[in-house]
């Protein structure tokens, strides 16, 4: 890894170097990334008119090498109304590191109109025949294009030849692009951006944190099963683990139907249960009238009649929830990370869950998948009515085509706002404001720049051309205490392989059919919570289980499952 950048770095140089000095024509190179040529050399013009011109090397095709570096021959100058981040310092997107790189690698000379105000009104204007720019940048949606198809480029047949990093770079993380980004008239507007992996988003909502101090106060190992589970709750009831005294101020199991996180329900996932269906191998299967899902509720139950959960837990708010774990009164509860209501130095005290299996489902363990990437898919588009639609997807592609780029556009200079782990992944930096000041230095990053700039002077976030993993966050140094990401990271680690394969796809549904649906289903979802709630607390009869089976189907609970169905296979 190390090797590579540091080479890639010598070829970038070497080119540059070569530019500066005129002699780039005697240049050879292999560019790292996109593995394209470098110029060699120039051809001459075969004639005048002729537009396209085929050397052994690059070719050319109306002032646009298709290949490589520099991207046009003669510069050209092109306008990009870019969206400004909240927060951004810097006094224009043209100082930015990776503008500046652009200009100097590729012969585009850049006109940047920042849109920081009015963005909307800004743009109605330009589409209604005011001053349009080539390019966006942010700010254009789904709606804008499909209302001025018109105004748009059609990318897919320019695609292969002047983008194919690009193509390259969703086809190696999966992503459909062709599905994701054709519209309804069967043409490709916009290209992806701020497209990244989170690992953090990776697990749907609330993990599970557990007091190790108060279990090992209560003589007991880290719960593996629910059984074991079981007595650890039992012991937090029984016992004064948090040693002040009193031995029943503990809440053994805190949870909070009202909180976004804090749902008892997530404890499925040792039955094997994800939601209201899981989706498997390509199926929706039906979970809420399966014996594991009642198997739950009755251990669920068990701990209810016993005092183990807060029998608060289906009428607290939020606010009364995360009182009792602020006060330190929470043995096991769910939450974003531990992090996220205590102090550090409490926080430290609870340990993730981790994967707790039930007898008979051991090999069932299940957990909620999240999301596994997030995009903006209208984050660049180019103007029909531009002269360089090549040059500008050519650029785009650019940006995509290395690590190096993909990072500076994104995250700013190495060392500042992110550094390499020595795993090879991206980690969040932390450098002193002197070695911020001795980074830009270093960087020769506009005058304007100093260390109290916010990040988001320093790159494009929401939009950036990129698929890029978010950052990690490092493990506390000696003497300190794990930071909210660390621990969110750590707990999803144990959770990380037991996760659905499939999600379901964020194509949108038709109105019709989402009519249908929500007129269909009205009130399944409050009839599941409600049931699972009376279950919990009054505990599960064959004659109740019997009736809510029956009420299932009158909800269209079949219906429900049928949808999702086609909503996973874009069979509408
Ligand atoms: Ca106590």
């Amino acid at each position: 890894m190390k090797k590579q950048k540091s080479m890639f770095r010598f070829i970038v140089f070497l080119v540059i170097t070569c530019m500066i000095s005129g002699l780039f024509a005697g240049c050879v190179g292999k560019q790292e990334g996109d593995g394209s040529q470098v110029d060699k050399k120039d051809t001459e013009k075969v004639s005048e008119t002729d537009t396209t011109e085929v050397s052994a090397e690059r070719e050319l095709v109306n002032n646009v090498y298709t290949t490589g570096l520099p991207i046009v021959k003669d510069p050209v100058t092109v306008r990009i109304a870019i969206v400004r981040q909240p927060g951004d310092q810097s006094s224009s997107t043209a100082v930015k590191p990776f503008a500046v790189k652009s200009e100097k690698d590729t012969n585009i000379k850049f006109d940047w109109i920042d849109l920081a105000t009015d963005v909307n009104t800004q743009i109605s204007v330009m589409l209604a025949g005011g001053d349009m720019p080539d390019a966006f940048i942010g700010g254009i949606n789904q709606n804008l294009i499909t209302l001025n198809y018109e105004l748009f480029t059609e990318l897919e047949e320019l695609l292969p030849k002047y983008g194919p990093n690009t193509i390259k770079f969703y086809e190696e993380n999966d992503i459909p692009w062709k599905e994701l980004l054709t519209f309804p008239n069967g043409h490709i507007y916009s290209l992806m951006g701020g497209f990244y992996t989170n690992y953090q988003n990776l697990v749907a909502g609330g993990i599970g944190y557990i007091n190790e101090v108060w279990i090992k106060n209560a003589e007991l190992e880290h719960p593996k099963t629910t059984d074991e589970l079981y007595n650890v709750l039992k012991a937090f009831k029984e016992k004064d683990v948090d040693l002040d005294g009193d031995p029943n101020n503990e809440i053994p199991f805190e949870f909070c139907e009202k909180d976004w996180a804090g749902h008892i329900r997530t404890l499925q996932s040792s039955w094997g249960i994800t939601g209201n269906f899981n989706i498997d191998n390509g199926k929706i299967v039906p979970t809420m009238n399966t014996q594991a899902y009642r198997d739950y509720l009755e251990y669920c139950h068990k701990l209810y009649k016993e005092g183990l959960i807060n029998q608060e837990g289906f009428s607290q708010t939020s606010d009364q929830f995360i009182a009792n774990i602020k006060a330190m009164k929470a043995g096991l509860f769910f939450a974003w990370a531990s992090q996220t209501y205590l102090e550090l130095e409490l926080a430290a005290q609870y340990a993730p869950l981790g994967v707790i299996k039930a007898p008979g489902y051991e090999d069932k363990f299940l957990y909620p998948l999240g999301s596994r990437m997030t995009a903006n898919l209208t984050a660049f588009v180019i103007s029909a009515s531009s002269k360089y639609k090549e040059v500008l997807l050519r650029w785009w592609d650019y940006l995509q085509g290395s690590e190096e780029l993909r990072m500076l556009t994104a995250r700013g200079i190495e060392g500042y706002i992110w550094e390499y782990g020595e795993d090879g992944k991206t980690y969040l930096a932390n450098p002193t404001p002197e070695e911020k000041t001795r980074l830009i230095k270093e960087a020769g990053l506009a005058p304007e720049y100093n260390n109290t700039m916010t990040n988001a002077s320093f790159y494009i976030d929401n939009f950036h051309p990129l698929i890029i993993n978010n950052l990690s966050y490092h493990p506390p140094k000696e003497g300190e205490y794990p930071s909210q990401g660390y621990a969110r990271q750590c707990a999803i680690d144990l959770l990380v392989d037991y996760l659905p394969k499939e999600e379901m796809p964020k194509t949108p549904v038709p109105a019709d059919k989402l009519e249908e649906y929500n007129f269909k289903c009205q009130g399944l979802e409050d009839y599941i919570n409600s049931f699972r709630a009376k279950s919990i607390m009054e505990g599960v009869t064959d004659e109740s289980w019997n009736e809510y089976l029956k009420n299932l189907k009158e909800y269209n609970y079949d219906f429900y499952i049928e949808f999702n169905q086609k909503r996973f296979d874009g069979s509408f």
